[in-house]
């Protein structure tokens, strides 16, 4: 596979993974490393050998943020002009599921670029924060959307007007993150529950994160009707015959993903 500056990519199995790797900066995201990010899961979307990815960093941060040291002088008509931030929302196009496995600091876009992510599992000592407002801004990649939909208006505002930080524990109660493992083993099990995920029929496996991230966006008559479509097409797929079939003649399924 490629290899990138600012991102380590691995297969294991079926399970792609992407390592977020700027050390130096508590990988605060700039436009390379953003870029070598959406370039690493467009390939492990396009990859037929790989049905789930999970996207991690180091313990101590997953992301620190945008990078503040290069868009501090950053001026309104040059980010107008380029639609700044545009194209770092890449990850929610890919359509293989993605679990974002966050220890140490998901700080403004971190803990944007982890809610563009399907799942989240936290490290017990992960911190998530949209701290953009010390620094004179307001979060600019889903983070007054996203969040809002996820934990609720009172727990958004309260992190996006103090820009105070809240502990895994603190984020999975609020429905933030999914579960919660010890730092040093988290990345083992996201890859676990990847594993899972990627041995059942991809094509459902895409319906269904579909149909869950669109509950964000449409109407409840309109989700539901997306949601009863997409089941009815599920009945095309091979995959749906071979896991009734199996299931009927009390066996494993072999999933063929077609
Ligand atoms: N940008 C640039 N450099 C950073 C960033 C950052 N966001 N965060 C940390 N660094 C650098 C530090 O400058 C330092 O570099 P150096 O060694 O050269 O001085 C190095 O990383 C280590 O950091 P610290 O010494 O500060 O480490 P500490 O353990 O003392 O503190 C903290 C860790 C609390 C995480 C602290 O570094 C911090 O507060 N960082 C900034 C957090 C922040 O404000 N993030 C929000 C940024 S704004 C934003 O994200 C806008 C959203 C835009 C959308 C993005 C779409 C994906």
């Amino acid at each position: 596979s490629a290899t990138y500056e600012n991102v380590l990519v691995e297969q294991r199995g079926r399970v792609g993974v992407v390592t977020l790797n700027r050390p130096k900066a508590l990988n605060a995201l700039n436009s390379a490393l953003m870029k070598d990010l959406n370039e690493a899961l467009r390939a492990f979307d396009k990859d037929d050998s790989v049905g789930a990815i999970v996207v991690t960093g180091s313990e101590k941060a997953f992301a620190a943020g945008a990078d503040i040291k290069e868009m501090k002088d950053l001026e309104f008509v040059q980010c107008y002009k380029n639609n700044f931030l545009a194209d770092w929302t890449g990850i929610t196009s890919i359509r293989k599921p993605i679990i974002a496995a966050v220890n140490g600091f998901a700080l403004g876009g971190g803990c944007e670029v982890a809610m563009m992510c399907d799942l989240i599992y936290a490290g017990d000592k992960a911190k998530f924060g949209q701290p953009e407002i010390k620094l004179g801004t307001i979060p600019g990649a889903g983070g007054t959307q996203r969040l809002t939909s996820l934990v609720g208006k009172a727990k958004a505002m309260d992190m996006i007007l103090t820009g105070d930080m809240i502990t895994a524990q603190e984020a999975e109660k609020a429905g933030l993150v999914a579960r919660i493992y010890p730092a040093e083993k988290l990345v083992d099990e996201a890859v676990k529950s990847a594993t899972v995920i990627a041995s059942y029929s991809l094509p459902s496996v895409q319906m269904a994160k579909e149909a869950v991230n669109k509950s964000l966006e449409l109407s409840l008559s309109e989700g539901l009707h997306l949601e009863r479509r997409l089941f009815q097409a599920t009945f095309a797929t091979k995959d749906q015959k071979e896991g009734m079939k199996a299931f009927a003649e009390k066996r494993a399924a072999n999933f063929t993903h077609e």
